[in-house]
């Protein structure tokens, strides 16, 4: 499959450009990948400000467009690639509850635990405390929507889902154990069995490449 213009600028490591390298992936769309080099400040160099003004990663271009903010991101691929964006107009509404709810309460839990742990940041123990219940919190919450449910929204996966795993993958790194959240285990196995699902070290290399 041609890559339809679609190039992803991020980092393997990142979270949020695994969320929107999972959408593509399982989609089935090849894209172009950039690998954005933090470490040496590329994500705040004058040409990646162009492309996320945040100074982050990720970022996409297609077809003349910047797009930054990975919630955001996953939207624009659900509708612009007709799939995981929900049933009907009132799924997408719940799917947009799910991306605000997870950048406001659920990926800085995890991700701040993550670098703590990883030594990719540091931080006084209360604040590493606080994060993780955090963490903690977000985990049961998503726990508890997934009661004798199969997906967060409707009766098929959406980007809701992606956006959540897209931080739960990281559940162990950041020093949690999924056994406590049995509906969070089951999900996370049922997004991994599907089609095109990857692991981000499956998905994403420490370089450019064409993905897919
Ligand atoms: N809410 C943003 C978060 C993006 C984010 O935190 N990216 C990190 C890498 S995982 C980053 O670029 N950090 C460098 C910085 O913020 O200066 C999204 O979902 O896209």
């Amino acid at each position: 499959m041609p890559d339809d213009g679609f190039t992803l600028h991020g980092i393997a490591l990142s979270g949020p450009t695994y969320k929107v390298a999972l959408l593509l992936s399982l989609a089935g769309q090849r894209f172009q990948y950039r690998h954005v080099n933090l470490r040496a400040g590329a994500h705040k160099s004058p040409e990646h400000l162009r492309l996320n003004r945040f100074g982050q990663v990720p970022a996409l271009e297609h077809k003349g467009l910047a797009l930054c903010q990975s919630g955001a991101i996953l939207e624009y691929l659900a509708e612009t690639l007709g799939t995981y964006g929900g049933e009907d107009a009132a799924a997408r509404q719940r799917i947009r509850e799910w991306l605000f709810w997870d950048a406001d309460r659920f990926a800085p839990g995890v991700y701040r635990s993550r670098a703590y742990r990883r030594g990719f940041a540091q931080a006084e123990a209360a604040v590493i405390e606080s994060y993780r219940q955090v963490a903690e919190a977000g985990f049961a919450v998503l726990d508890e929507n997934l009661a004798g449910r199969d997906w967060l929204v409707g009766k098929s996966p959406t980007i809701a889902d992606i956006a959540c795993y897209g931080v739960a993958f990281f559940i162990e790194e950041a020093g949690f154990n999924a056994v406590q959240w049995s509906n969070v285990d089951a999900w996370m196995k049922r997004i991994a069995a599907l089609p095109g699902a990857k692991a981000p070290a499956d998905l994403l290399p420490m370089q450019d490449a064409t993905i897919g």
